[in-house]
């Protein structure tokens, strides 16, 4: 914690719920707490020559100690000291998920195993896990790049913060509930599921942050109003959300519904897990990097090469100062764009733009190209279906067929058959007016998609 940290931070208005909180905070953003002033909010050039020392120092680390790396290098003619300037790491490999993949489970550790204090692993769909360690310097920097997102959220010292990811393998659990308790907060870690004990615990430990992915938070919304809870007199005034994206339309809907200010944080297992980046209350779109430990490139997604300067291309991470396991420009498939200027909020660190799609997620339905964030835009445009969709693709004699399961509100179920197939060609055709492609539409009675307690499952291919 700085010296500035948990002073300013009670200058926050957490009173206010909801949404509001960062509206009745909106004409002091450069008031509100900032956990680490002297990094988050210092000039360009000095973040920059922090980067450019420890990127430096990061090529040496790990040319010197991953034996992967230094064959990659030496096969591409590259040296540490060839490292001089931020742009040069564009003479380095990059790393995608094979490299961790191909050396499990410790090829690419750069510490004795006996240095390792913590295992994380993503387990993907296929084939092994991906395995990361942190030492315990790595393990301080990630709890401190969890504290300084929080507070961007709102989140100050006196919170209540209850867990509801997984305490497991997955890097989300342990790695926010480290940084929280970093921050000062009281943890409760209830773990993810057992969904009516959330709201139990919720009235009866008096929680004031929720942290689960978005959907498994409108889900807990969901059985909450069941179970008959008031969302609006609920002690609850901020989600800490992520693992996945966060649409507008589920934002908005978690936000009026569970009377909380929803924010949204990024990261990936390969990288650290949480604490990449995280919105703040000032700009509810975009979320800061945290430039003094990544660096962040953005390239075009076929060929690799860096896109200009704001524009749309897939984010390539460089962790700056990871020692368990460093990784090289780590190509994370995920879509967005990055901008430097300095945000209301006072911080002057790099936002990108809220992930919604990866580059490795797009469909080809029949020659076209279709991103399921497209048909999640067109349904939550819609009155009367809920944010709960699928999306089936198969074969069926020779042809591509894409499916779209979508789940109706109650007040929108009719017994009238007319009236539903109303409804579901008018649904078909607003997604075929996007895609470009028709496709068939499923209408699913309210509650009908399975829900799940951690991230969604959207897209379900069948092809071969
Ligand atoms: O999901 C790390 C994390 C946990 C971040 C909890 C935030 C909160 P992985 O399981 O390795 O790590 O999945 C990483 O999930 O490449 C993105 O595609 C996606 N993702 C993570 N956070 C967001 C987000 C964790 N806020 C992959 N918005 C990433 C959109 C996200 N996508």
């Amino acid at each position: 914690m700085t010296a500035t940290g948990i002073n300013e931070a009670e200058k926050i208005d957490v009173s206010v719920k909801g949404a509001a909180l960062a509206a009745a905070n909106a004409g002091k953003f450069d008031q509100l707490p900032i956990y680490d002033r002297a990094i988050e909010c210092s000039s360009r050039e000095r973040i920059r020559a922090i980067q450019l020392e420890k990127l430096i120092a990061q090529v040496e680390w790990t040319y010197e100690r991953v034996e992967w790396y230094r064959r990659k290098m030496d096969e591409m003619g590259v040296k540490p000291s060839d490292i001089r300037t931020l742009e040069d790491v564009r003479k380095l490999p990059f790393t995608d998920k094979s490299a961790l993949r191909d050396t499990f489970p410790y090829g690419l550790f750069a510490v004795p195993l006996d240095e390792v204090v913590e295992l994380h692993a993503s387990s993907g769909t296929t084939g092994k896990p991906i395995v990361v360690g942190y030492n315990d310097h790595d393990m301080d920097v990630w709890s401190d790049c969890i504290a300084r997102l929080s507070q961007m959220a709102g989140v100050v010292p006196s919170d209540r913060v209850q867990m509801a990811f997984g305490y497991g393998m997955f890097t989300g659990g342990f790695g926010l509930h480290y940084g929280l308790q970093k921050l000062g907060c009281m943890m409760i870690p209830a773990g993810s599921g057992n969904t009516e004990r959330q709201i139990q615990m919720i009235q009866d430990y008096g929680t004031t942050v929720l942290v689960a992915t978005p959907t498994y938070a409108l889900h807990i919304c969901e059985v909450g109003e069941r179970m008959g809870y008031d969302w609006a007199t609920s002690t609850l005034r901020v989600g800490l959300f992520g693992g996945e994206p966060c649409p507008p339309g589920l934002k908005q809907e978690i936000e009026s519904r569970m009377h909380i200010v929803c924010t949204d944080n990024y990261g990936l297992t390969e990288v650290m897990g949480p604490g990449v980046s995280g919105e703040c209350l000032a700009n509810r779109d975009m979320q800061h990097i945290a430039e003094d430990h990544f660096l962040w490139e953005v390239v075009d997604p076929e060929t690799g090469v860096p896109v200009p300067e704001g524009e749309m291309g897939e984010l390539v991470l460089t962790p700056l100062d990871k020692q368990a396991i460093p990784v090289l420009r780590y190509r994370t498939h995920d879509l967005t764009r990055v901008v430097t200027d300095k945000c209301a909020c006072g911080r002057t660190h790099a936002r990108m733009q809220k992930v919604r799609s990866r580059s490795d997620d797009m469909l080809i339905i029949r020659g076209t190209n279709v991103f399921p964030s497209q048909v999640e835009d067109v349904l939550t445009s819609i009155e009367g279906v809920t944010p709960h969709y699928r999306i089936i693709v198969e074969e069926v004699d020779g042809l591509d067929r894409m499916t779209v399961q979508t789940e109706i509100k109650p007040e929108t179920f009719s017994d009238s058959f007319e009236e539903m197939d109303r409804f579901r060609a008018l649904v078909a055709e607003k997604l075929k007016s996007v895609l470009l492609v028709g496709v068939r539409v499923q209408l699913i009675e309210p509650g009908g998609i399975e829900r799940t307690t951690g991230k969604a499952k959207h897209v379900e291919d069948r092809r071969k």
